[in-house]
């Protein structure tokens, strides 16, 4: 499970990264710090099933504070964009095929409008959001009618030897993992009869749209929301997009994951505020620093907005659920005892089959059935697990 980080330059998509990872990696208020993409683990938050077991969870991966447990995510923050980087401006579109694995794909926008079209620093409120969010969309898909355009000579082979066009179109998008499912469907709702031979540039950019709409999604990340203002143009932003828009500060997630790691505050991703530990250990800014995060931020938004980003990517618009493989059904744990010690990630429709080859293909072949721990019931292997299901998996020997 990939999560794309992406968006203009300069909006801050590093520091969401950072902010999300933990992962230190250059941040500068200049256009194109980054260039090489960055990669690291960020976490989705599950209702706890241990407490209903009345046990502790010992993940292999992430943790569990017994309310929430913190699932792996994987996060590349790539280099910014300019409008006109499909035809090589800026850094270029590059990078974008370092996205071809992400299931869904962070915008990061500066929502309180402070840098210009190129990423350079200006005031506050003198640039529009909205019009950078139109600019990453239309680059991700002239980048791939692109990719679609210089591969029209394989189409042409495909179709010659009797492939259907959303089949040709699928075989020359594989790398990208996207569903044939979704560009047939994306055929039909945009009522292209027609050869994909024969679409123009500006009908494959129309495709394009509709594929990525379906096969891969946008979130949209109103950043630099503590600055006060921004608030208007996540409202602008809201109504202009039909994904959803989250109010952000990775800025001010940042600050409290650090210091939290110092143990300077009580805080974990998505809490709605934090503790001070030990005051005194704390510089007057600083202090000043924590009461403006709380003021404008917690207070105002509910959260920093970086955790919701993440879970409404994988929860509400992939609509990922997360299931609790285990070996001893009575004591919820592993052969070596490690209690619920893997939570595994799996698309809205996956089976107990679909569990079985994420654990191991070997388990796959030998899986016979499930059991569904909670009511002890035998379940087929085409059974579609629930959001939260702990299972087990019965192999032939
Ligand atoms: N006020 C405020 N500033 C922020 C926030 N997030 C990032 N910034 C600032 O925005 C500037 C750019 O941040 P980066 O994370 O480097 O931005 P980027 O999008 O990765 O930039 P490139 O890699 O150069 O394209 C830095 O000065 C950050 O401190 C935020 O939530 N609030
Ligand atoms: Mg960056």
């Amino acid at each position: 499970m990939l999560i794309g980080v992406v968006g203009k330059t300069n909006v801050g998509k590093t520091t969401f990264f950072s902010a999300a990872t933990l992962v230190d990696a250059a941040r500068e208020n200049r256009p194109f710090v980054t260039i090489e993409p960055n990669e690291g683990i960020g976490y989705v938050r599950v209702k706890s099933v241990c407490t209903e077991f009345g046990v502790r969870c010992q993940p292999k991966y992430g943790w569990c504070n017994g309310t929430h447990r913190f699932v792996p995510v994987k996060l590349l923050d790539v280099a910014g964009l300019v409008r006109g980087a499909h035809k090589g401006r800026g850094l270029g579109n590059k990078f974008l095929d370092d996205l071809r694995r992400a299931s869904v794909n962070i915008i990061v926008v500066d929502a309180s409008g402070s840098t210009d079209d190129e990423g350079n620093p200006v005031p506050p409120f003198t640039h529009d959001p909205v019009e950078d969010v139109k600019i990453v969309k239309e680059e991700f898909s002239k980048w791939m009618a692109s990719i679609i355009e210089r591969a029209k000579g394989k189409i042409r082979g495909k179709l010659l030897s009797g492939a259907s066009y959303d089949e040709a179109i699928y075989e020359v998008l594989t790398g990208l993992e996207i569903s044939r499912e979704v560009v047939k469907e994306a055929l039909e709702s945009l009522s292209i009869k027609k050869s994909p031979l024969d679409l123009t540039i500006d009908e494959l950019q129309e495709l394009s749209n509709e594929i990525l709409r379906r096969g891969k999604p946008f979130v949209i990340a109103a950043n630099k929301i503590d600055i006060s203002g921004a608030q208007k143009n996540l409202e602008r932003l809201r109504s202009s997009f039909e994904e959803p828009v989250i109010p952000v500060s990775a800025e001010a997630e940042l600050i409290l994951r650090k210091a939290s790691k110092a143990g300077l505050i009580r805080y974990e991703p998505g809490d709605r505020d934090f503790e001070i530990i030990d005051e005194a250990k704390l510089s007057e800014p600083q202090l000043k620093v924590l009461k403006m995060i709380r003021e404008r931020v917690l207070n105002e938004f509910g959260s920093t907005g970086v955790q919701d980003t993440l879970e409404v990517s994988v929860f509400n618009v992939l609509g990922m659920k997360v299931v609790f493989p285990v070996e001893n059904e009575t004591k919820l744990s592993d052969k070596d005892g490690n209690i619920l010690p893997d939570a595994i990630i799996l698309p809205r429709d996956g089976t107990v089959l679909d569990l079985a080859e994420k654990i191991h293909s070997e388990i796959a072949n030998k899986a016979l059935h499930g059991i569904d721990v909670r009511n002890k019931m035998r379940i087929s292997l085409d059974y579609e697990l629930k959001h939260r299901d702990v299972v087990k998996i019965v192999t032939a020997r």
